[in-house]
């Protein structure tokens, strides 16, 4: 990677925050400029979260400058949006390694950096997070500082309202930056923001602003002598008209709206609001993707993005034969919608990630995007089904554990026809084991009533999606599907239903059985070529359903073999081979099981091939177990991961 450090003045000299200390203002508007110009720098070599590392520079710089770190405790929230944060704190130079394997993670992370304070990648975390530190602190008899950074998106997920709502009843003393640049991945749809907006555009709180709210040290000044008069004035006020209502009824105070880019400003409020006591709320207001041109004025495509051009922000594209699943499940959603008016999309703040935007764009009104919600996405899409609406919940498989209790009690329980379309199910790559899709399978599997398939290529996505939304099921039915491009097969004209709990055999095969779901059908195909040119004759079988199982098939594949492998891109615990292994012992077969799929443990970051070769769950890599497990071992229910 190219970087030409000379032309960098101050940044090269700051190894941690304390090294900004003592910088003054026009130094550090140097170091904003300087930082800015390093990320673009190197996220246009690494790709990887930009535009929110972007908005964030001078409230970075503004913190750490302020806040004792790592004394005192940043907790920020969701994670991509701390890139300037790991360049001041030690990891500049690893910048180069972020999202890589082996290399720093896009998120925050505890055992990456004492700054890291407080690991994250999903959102709306923070505030419970700091709530909790906060009482920690407190209980300890210590005395450092405690500040929650959140944006506008994140809070849109209903846990940042819990600890919000904690935080006032509580009562510690806690600081909340949020950071709202009006953007979500997508334009946010957080109805605060309407509200927000239409206040501070109001003649009225312009009015007041002036004549009121700089008084009481509300704004962008402080007059302490009178803040006893003003905080009588303030409440007098308050119920007329004030921004931050909200935050108050909640038990915050609330300081803002902030020119979250304007360095000086940042600096004084925090100085002034960090020995306050009680719940603080300093509300700033930042542009994403700002000072790279092409990412301000497209946020959406810049929030995150691959290796681009840095002088036209052009992405350098790989040319791929196949379509990402995504793709094919958008298109198929709106296919589907023109023949069934019923149908609708739901996504959870991710409308472009999940291909629903091609819905959103073509049938406006059968698509909804509740924000970062997925709990509520989820029981909204059981009230829908309810009244007799067949909603499509399109959710990555790691968001979705968030809403577990959703799909058991207001889903599987009332036996309400909802469809589960999970996104990213397996291992996702570079943003690591806190998105990797590797638990579904099991938490889903272990309701009752509930329908689980795994498509082996794009056209069996369209296929499963068609049975999903068509044939009518009581209670949940889920697909789910890899990230990333599919196979590469030709698509059909039209959608074909898929009986449910039916596998099919792919190849005959007279030594040992492969059962596969998911990805690892295509790759299972792969390795039975490999393992034929070592004389070993696999059968390889496309399971499609994880629940129910097709019994018929499996008492065929114990009848003819006495080795039998299961593999999926899930964790080993629990998941589809389990399922068989249940079903075996039911049985009381004696069959030899080897179990292929993720590991008891949290999977790091890497490529999918990376981390798929690694792992020895790729063609060549399953092969080789098969080969071993065939030839020499013979371990009753081994497990291999
Ligand atoms: C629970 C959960 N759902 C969805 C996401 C995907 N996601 C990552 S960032 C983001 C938007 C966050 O917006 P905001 O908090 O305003 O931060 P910004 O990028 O604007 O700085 C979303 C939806 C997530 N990380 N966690």
């Amino acid at each position: 990677m190219t970087i030409n450090k000379s032309k960098y003045e101050l940044l090269f000299q700051v190894d941690s925050p304390k090294d900004i200390r003592d910088f003054n203002l026009h130094q550090l508007k140097q170091l904003a400029s300087e930082i800015r110009e390093y990320l673009i720098d190197v996220i246009s070599q690494t790709g990887g979260h930009f535009g929110g590392g972007l908005g964030a520079v001078e409230l970075t710089i503004a913190l750490h400058k302020v806040f004792d770190t790592p004394k005192d405790l940043l907790i920020w929230d969701v994670g991509h949006q701390a890139y300037p944060h790991k360049i001041l704190t030690g990891r500049r130079d690893a910048m180069t390694s972020i999202r890589k394997l082996n290399g720093i993670s896009g998120f925050l992370k505890r055992d990456e950096s004492k700054y890291d304070v407080f690991g994250a990648g999903h959102a709306s975390t923070s505030i419970s997070a700091a709530v909790g530190m906060a009482i920690a602190r407190d209980h300890l008899k210590k005395d450092h500082k405690v500040v929650a950074i959140i944006g506008d998106g994140a809070m849109t997920g209903g846990m940042a309202y819990e600890g919000l709502n904690n935080a006032g009843v509580l009562k510690p003393n806690l600081i909340v930056v949020l950071n709202d640049n009006q953007m979500s991945i997508s334009p946010n749809v957080w109805q605060y923001a309407n509200y927000f907006n239409e206040i501070i555009a109001h003649p009225e709180f312009q009015k007041l602003k002036g004549a009121i709210w700089d008084l009481t040290g509300k704004l962008d000044q402080f007059g302490d002598g009178i803040r006893k008069v003003a905080v009588r004035l303030e409440s007098g006020i308050k119920s007329i008209i004030t921004p931050g209502m909200l935050f108050e009824a909640l038990g915050f105070r609330y300081f803002g709206p902030i020119d979250g880019h304007n360095l000086g400003k940042l600096i004084n409020i925090f100085e002034k609001v960090k020995n306050l006591k009680g719940p603080i709320l300093v509300h700033t207001i930042t542009e994403k993707g700002k000072g790279y041109k092409p990412a301000e004025s497209n946020k959406e495509k810049f929030h995150g993005i691959s290796p681009f051009d840095k002088l036209t922000g052009h992405i350098i594209k790989k040319s791929s034969a196949a379509p990402k699943y995504t793709t094919v499940f958008g298109n198929a959603m709106v296919e589907l919608v023109s023949k069934n008016p019923k149908i609708v999309g739901i996504t959870a703040a991710m409308p472009d990630g999940t291909g629903l935007n091609i819905l959103q764009k073509e049938y406006p009104d059968n698509f909804y995007d509740t924000g970062i919600a997925e709990q509520h996405a989820i029981t909204f899409a059981a009230g829908l089904a309810a009244e007799g609406i067949t909603p499509v919940a399109a959710i990555y498989s790691t968001f979705l554990q968030r809403a577990f209790d959703q799909i058991i009690h207001d889903i599987a329980l009332q036996k309400l026809h909802v469809v589960l379309a999970l996104d990213r199910g397996g291992l996702v790559g570079a943003d690591g084991p806190t998105h990797h899709g590797a638990f579904d399978l099991t938490y889903l599997r272990l309701i009752p009533n509930i329908v689980v398939m795994a498509p082996k290529d794009e056209s069996e996505l369209r296929d499963m999606l068609y049975t999903a939304v068509e044939k009518y099921h009581d209670g949940p039915i889920a697909l789910r599907y890899p990230r990333g491009e599919a196979v590469g097969v030709p698509l059909k004209e039209n959608f074909e239903e898929i009986p449910i709990g039916k596998g099919e055999i792919l190849k005959k095969g007279k030594d040992v059985a492969l059962l596969a779901v998911g990805k690892m059908v295509s790759y299972s195909n792969e390795a039975a070529r490999i393992l034929g040119e070592a004389g070993i004759d696999a059968e390889v079988i496309n399971m499609r359903f994880i629940k129910p199982l097709d019994k018929e098939l499996l008492d065929y594949v114990a009848s003819k073999f006495d080795k039998i492998i299961t593999l999926e891109e899930n964790t080993i615990v629990g998941g589809f081979g389990s399922g068989v292994l249940e079903y075996f012992g039911a049985k009381n077969y004696k069959n030899d099981i080897l179990r292929i799929g993720l590991p008891d443990d949290f999977v790091e970051q890497g490529s999918q091939a990376e981390l798929h070769a690694l792992l020895g769950i790729d063609p060549v890599g399953i092969s080789k177990k098969v080969e071993v497990f065939v030839n020499e071992l013979g371990v009753k229910e081994g497990i291999s991961a």
